[in-house]
């Protein structure tokens, strides 16, 4: 009897340690520190590995924020404070304190900082579209778009790598989104569109820095066949000009599940614009996981085991294709949304579940299975 007890508790002694042996107990939960793995290291070949950021992240190099940055992105961007209203809220009044911290700090820590955005509808100050009390005409509009984008992208020059030039103009039912960048600018040339703002746009940041990666970044391109055939159309007749236009961002704002195959027919509608800039590239710029559906009632998400599968199969499924995109060279950068879900917009009075790391630090299991698609 002595010796089956001192058996069984052998047996269970060494059935505990082969089971912390397995993959499972090398899935440390901890995104930075001894032993913790890296997402762009993972990735480094492939792409860069990146995320929106805000400056106060980096205030402190002992936080729990800084030290997961750092350990686990090499692209980042600004999510609120280098846009118009935040840099240039008033025509003579430039704030780059921000901003200036924030690519600082990407040198020191051998990061690619990317600048969103110089041009978009929301978040713009209202002094762009007046001229007193009347609206501006289409020249200062196109005057003040010159000298905006010149101001910021020559400050930066050879730093910034990538910049959102123009956020979200695409339109969701008509070919261009109605702005009052679109609306006072008009057919200013008198070429028969309408996108002569994004060309000036175009243009001046070419012009600041011939070197940085120019994008035109959209939402809904991977999920709307008729979007992505709306940018191509766009970027097609804009190409054509003459426009330096360098990169089609796809901002993937994306629900939890998604068509692989039509994601991928419409990465593929983008692609085909090589056939008109070879150098063309496209970057995925705001990635996150959205549990509610547009419209969908919100209440606190309910993470079951179905939820969790499903989550993690949507990031796998988007990372898998991102990396057949790398493959293809068409493709080096996917940047997400934030870094945690304590830090996502999408947690807005209700709880979310969107990044890859939870609200309480902890790396989800779909970082691991993201992270295995790397080997
Ligand atoms: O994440 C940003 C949020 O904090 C702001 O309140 C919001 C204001 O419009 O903008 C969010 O970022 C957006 C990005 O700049 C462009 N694509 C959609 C993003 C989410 O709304």
């Amino acid at each position: 009897m002595k010796h089956l007890n001192r058996i069984v508790c052998f047996l269970l002694i060494a059935a505990i340690m082969l089971c912390s042996c397995g993959s499972e107990a090398k899935r440390t939960t901890q995104p930075y520190g001894e032993g913790a793995p890296s997402l762009y290291k993972a990735f480094e070949g492939k792409f860069r590995v990146g995320a929106a950021i805000n400056s106060w992240d980096l205030d402190d190099p002992t936080s729990w924020n800084y030290q997961t940055i750092v350990q686990q992105y090499n692209t980042l961007v600004l999510e609120n404070e280098s846009k118009p209203d935040a840099i240039h809220p008033s025509e003579d009044q430039y704030y780059f304190d921000k901003f200036d911290k924030f690519v600082d700090f990407c040198e020191e820590h051998n990061i690619t900082p990317r600048g969103h955005t110089l041009i978009w509808h929301s978040q713009v100050p209202g002094w762009f579209f007046k001229d007193g009390n009347q609206d501006a005409s289409a020249e200062l509009v196109l005057e003040r778009i010159k000298e905006h984008v010149t101001t910021i992208v020559s400050r930066y020059k050879g730093r910034v790598k990538s910049w959102d030039v123009v956020n979200e103009v695409i339109g969701d039912g008509e070919q261009l989104r109605f702005s009052d960048w679109s609306r006072l600018v008009g057919d200013a040339d008198g070429d028969g569109d309408k996108y002569d703002f994004i060309e000036a746009a175009f243009i001046a940041a070419h012009e600041a820095d011939p070197d940085a990666r120019l994008m035109i970044n959209d939402y809904s391109l991977e999920s709307s066949t008729d979007k992505a055939i709306r940018m191509y159309n766009a970027v097609k007749k804009m190409l054509e000009d003459g426009v330096p236009i360098d990169g089609v961002g796809f901002q993937m704002h994306i629900g939890n599940g998604i068509d692989y195959d039509a994601m991928k027919e419409n990465y593929e509608i983008i692609a085909r614009l090589r056939d008109i800039n070879p150098d063309l590239m496209i970057e995925v710029t705001e990635l996150d996981v959205n549990c509610y559906g547009w419209g969908e009632e919100k209440k606190d998400v309910e993470v079951t085991k179905e939820f969790l599968e499903q989550f993690s199969k949507t990031y796998t499924d988007v990372f898998k294709l991102m990396l057949e995109l790398s493959d293809e060279g068409i493709l080096d950068s996917v940047v997400m949304w934030g870094y945690y879900d304590g830090a996502s917009w999408l947690n807005d009075g209700h709880q979310n579940y969107p990044m890859l790391i939870d609200k309480d630090h902890n790396l989800k299991d779909a970082y691991w299975d993201v992270l295995e698609l790397a080997d």
